[in-house]
């Protein structure tokens, strides 16, 4: 059996953790949303192999993406469903790209098993020989929500990386506090702040730094890592 690929948490959150209201968003940052798609999209640029990502999404989350935006594009699209009828014979083709997993656990098993991993992704010490070379390769793999799955995620040993948008909704007499339904967090003791230059360098693209203002909201981009 192969080894499985370490993850990374992408979540835009509120101070006091709300993600989601009503099966949405609670707000509409372009920038933001600009940020999530090149994050989990990018991979290293190569002549010889393809990579590609994967996002790791529980069935509500799936189902508050926009018709048109999912699945994700170029990337490996995995809802995590307990009914695995859910998404059978619907308008949606199953296949390597768009699968549906009954855990977290249960879809690690399936990239590892479906996808060779890059060398740097797997852990290190991990002595697996590499299977036999196939079309495209695992970049990185990440959760991309909602509340259970950032639970179940948040505690899981192979769990390195938060990318944590920290928006803050702007209160004025326009604007009342929005209400929220979904939350994330708090971290587990053990993540710590990365720099801005780390931050770059660990999502490989473009991130702009210092406080974003949008939508009635000032947000910024910020990098935890697991010790
Ligand atoms: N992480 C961050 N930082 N912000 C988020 O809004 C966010 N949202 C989710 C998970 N992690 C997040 C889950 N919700 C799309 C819509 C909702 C969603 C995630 C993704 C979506 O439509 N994405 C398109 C981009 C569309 C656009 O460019 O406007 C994609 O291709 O990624």
């Amino acid at each position: 059996t192969r080894a499985f690929p370490r993850l990374s948490v992408i979540v835009a959150a509120s101070p006091e953790g709300g993600i989601g209201y009503a099966g949405k968003l609670p707000w509409r940052l372009r920038g933001d949303m600009k940020f999530f798609r090149q994050v989990t999209t990018q991979v290293p640029p190569s002549l010889d192999v393809e990579y590609t990502n994967a996002v790791i999404m529980g069935r509500k989350t799936w189902e508050s993406i926009p018709q048109t935006f999912r699945p994700l594009k170029n990337r490996v699209n995995i809802i995590v469903s307990r009914n695995r009828d859910l998404l059978q014979g619907t308008e949606y083709q199953l296949g390597p790209s768009l699968h549906v997993c009954t855990s977290v656990d249960d879809a690690l098993r399936y990239l590892a098993d479906t996808f060779p991993l890059r060398p740097s992704s797997s852990m290190p010490g991990d002595t697996a020989l590499d299977p036999p070379a196939k079309e495209v390769k695992l970049h990185k793999v990440f959760v991309i929500g909602g509340e259970q799955i950032y639970r179940t995620v948040l505690s899981h040993p192979m769990c390195q990386y938060v990318f944590l948008t920290q928006v803050q909704p702007i209160r004025d007499n326009h604007s009342p506090a929005p209400s929220y339904d979904a939350f994330f967090g708090p971290l587990p003791a053990g993540f710590t702040q990365q720099s801005h230059q780390r931050l770059v360098e660990v999502a490989g693209v473009k991130v702009p730094e210092g406080v974003q203002t949008e939508d009635n909201c000032t947000y910024e981009f910020t990098l935890w890592e697991s010790s």
